[in-house]
């Protein structure tokens, strides 16, 4: 697709992504470079549409989220990382950005990824800009962490890399005969309130205080390891295993941070035993938890209503949805 000319407004869409192995810790906090490498399933479903025009008559960037005004903050942080993109353009035009999250009701799921991979595509595209997929994913990471994994569809491992400038750091897709079969059924705990801690705040303070950080960070290249052989090999189990074993280590690291930073209610609990439970009755089924109390259940197609039903009985369970693999960030041609 041709660059846009400054003035017009470009819509780019991307969706949310649940990691499998997780992105906790930052090897350089100023370039948002993460600590480990990560890998992750890209959600059908749970989009995020975003526009951006750059326009000469603008004295300042103004953002609106779901038809809202945007908190200053937020408008803060945008205007920050839209620098990036108006230093790569040789511009100083300021930015009218709308998002919208397209997310099923209630999925408490967060909208970063989606939102920052989003906009990567829109903003780059409305400043005239040719990136690869590479670049892009490195702009989004600039954003959010998990944003560089939300460019690209299906399976995405996510580089550490190990440059001094982040040039290294960047997601790509993973081939696997795995991504038409796999689901995530998403078990929404509660009624989908704000969180105490952000993840990008609690997992700063796990880094700074956790006796149990450097275990966790020094775990997660042989979980990518057996992660990735899994995908190539088409071996769910596999996958399964290692998704719930690296979500508990990443949580065990954060619980043990001083003062804890613990994101599970009883019903997160509840949840991953009975999760347990119907595995070892034979269901196909491993469970990961992120910044919240939500449990998000690993599965493949032809388990996951069954799966979506047993999970929706559990007391404590608000929604649950189900997820196939999304496609990649794009433009939203009109
Ligand atoms: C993940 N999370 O891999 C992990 C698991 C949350 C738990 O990536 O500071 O919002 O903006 O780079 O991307 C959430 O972290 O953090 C996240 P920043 P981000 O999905």
């Amino acid at each position: 697709m041709m660059p846009a000319m400054l003035g017009t407004t470009v819509t780019a869409r991307a969706c949310a992504n649940i990691a499998l192995v997780k992105y906790w810790g930052k090897r350089d906090a100023a370039l948002n470079v993460p600590a480990a490498g990560s890998l992750s399933f890209t959600l059908d479903g749970l989009r995020t549409e975003t526009s951006v025009r750059f326009g000469p008559e603008l004295s300042v960037d103004t953002m609106t989220l779901d038809g809202r005004e945007a908190g200053s903050k937020e408008i803060a942080r945008t205007s920050e990382w839209l620098d990036l993109v108006r230093a790569r353009a040789g511009i100083s035009t300021r930015a009218a950005v709308h998002s919208t999250n397209h997310f099923p009701t209630a999925s408490g799921l967060a909208s970063s990824a989606s939102g920052f991979a989003a906009l990567a595509v829109a903003a780059s595209n409305a400043a005239g800009l040719t990136l690869s997929l590479r670049e892009l994913s490195i702009l989004a990471r600039q954003g959010s962490g998990s944003a560089a994994r939300s460019i690209f569809a299906d399976f995405v491992r996510m580089h550490a890399g190990h440059s001094a400038d982040g040039s290294d750091a960047f997601a790509e897709p993973i081939a696997s005969p795995l991504a038409s079969r796999v689901r995530m059924v998403i078990c929404v705990v509660g009624g989908g309130a704000p969180k105490l801690y952000s993840s990008r705040d609690a997992m700063d303070h796990t880094e700074a205080t956790s006796p149990l950080y450097r275990a966790w960070v020094d775990c997660v290249p042989a979980d990518l390891r057996t992660a990735e052989q899994a995908l190539r090999d088409g071996d769910l189990a596999t996958l399964g295993t290692v998704t719930e074993a690296n979500t508990l280590a990443m949580h065990a690291s954060a619980m043990a941070a001083r003062p804890a930073v613990i994101y599970w209610q009883p019903t997160t609990l509840a949840l991953l035993h009975r999760v347990r439970e119907l595995r070892h009755d034979g269901l196909a089924a491993w469970a990961t938890m992120d910044a919240g109390p939500h449990v998000k259940v690993l599965t493949d197609d032809a388990t996951a209503e069954t799966l979506a039903a047993t999970l929706r009985t559990v007391p404590g369970v608000s929604n649950v949805i189900i997820s196939g693999a999304g496609p990649a960030a794009s433009v939203v041609t009109p």
